[in-house]
């Protein structure tokens, strides 16, 4: 269960937690191979309550559950790992804490220095982003795609790009050597959030030959 790759669906801000649930299963029929709890409310029975009943919906998908931020968090509902940022507890921390069998993802932005760091450190992939200008995140540190290339030349460990990632752009991503995507808006908010996680999930299909016929 700890590889990382394909389509890595991260969840919008959505306080109703029936509505949260319901978007999450249209992108895990769509074929969303993780999925990443992302929320930045203060309401811990809010975040205990969505994390857990999420855990619960992507195990029937066979689909590891990753909580942002917050190690506390995962530990308390038992997710299938942590996504750390530069702000959030360190990587060691989270070996202590969920052991060596829980995914670990540590945010590079567009550092290379550290995403060699992250893996010599046991991280099981490192992200890179934003990597195309993003609504959800404005202010986001860009990653260029030479950078994504170096690094997958570079890293054994895999390689999520995030931010600003479109059925239009993805292609340019997966030329660059990642081994997953990991997107909000152009999954959460569009009309078909099932067809639109099978779009980019088509990419994926033939390894190292990002879907020609497509768009
Ligand atoms: N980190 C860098 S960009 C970003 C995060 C969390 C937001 C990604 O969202 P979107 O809507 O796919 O651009
Ligand atoms: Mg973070």
């Amino acid at each position: 269960m700890k590889a990382i790759s394909g389509l890595y669906a991260i969840t919008p801000e959505q306080p109703d937690t029936e509505c949260l649930l319901a978007q999450v299963n249209e992108v895990l029929k769509g074929g969303a191979s993780v999925v990443q709890y992302r929320s930045k409310s203060d309401d811990v029975a809010l975040l205990h309550g969505q994390a857990s009943e999420l855990l619960a919906l992507c195990h029937r998908f066979s689909v590891p559950l990753i909580v942002n931020d917050n190690l506390r968090l995962a530990d308390l509902i038992g997710a299938d790992g942590v996504h750390l940022g530069r702000k959030d507890a360190s990587l060691r921390e989270a070996r202590v804490v969920l052991g060596s069998n829980r995914i670990v993802g540590v945010s590079c932005y567009g550092d290379l220095e550290l995403a060699r760091q992250a893996e010599r450190n046991g991280a099981d992939y490192v992200a890179f982003g934003s990597c195309f200008p993003s609504s959800t995140k404005p202010d986001a540190t860009r990653a260029s795609l030479d950078i994504l290339h170096a690094a997958s030349l570079a890293l054994h460990i895999p390689i999520v790009a995030i931010g600003g990632i479109t059925v239009d752009n993805v292609s340019s991503l997966l030329n660059a050597g990642v081994d997953a995507v990991a997107v909000i808006s152009a999954l959460f908010d569009v009309p078909d959030r099932a067809l639109a996680a099978s779009q980019f999930v088509q990419y994926f299909a033939l390894p190292g030959k990002p879907g020609p016929t497509l768009h």
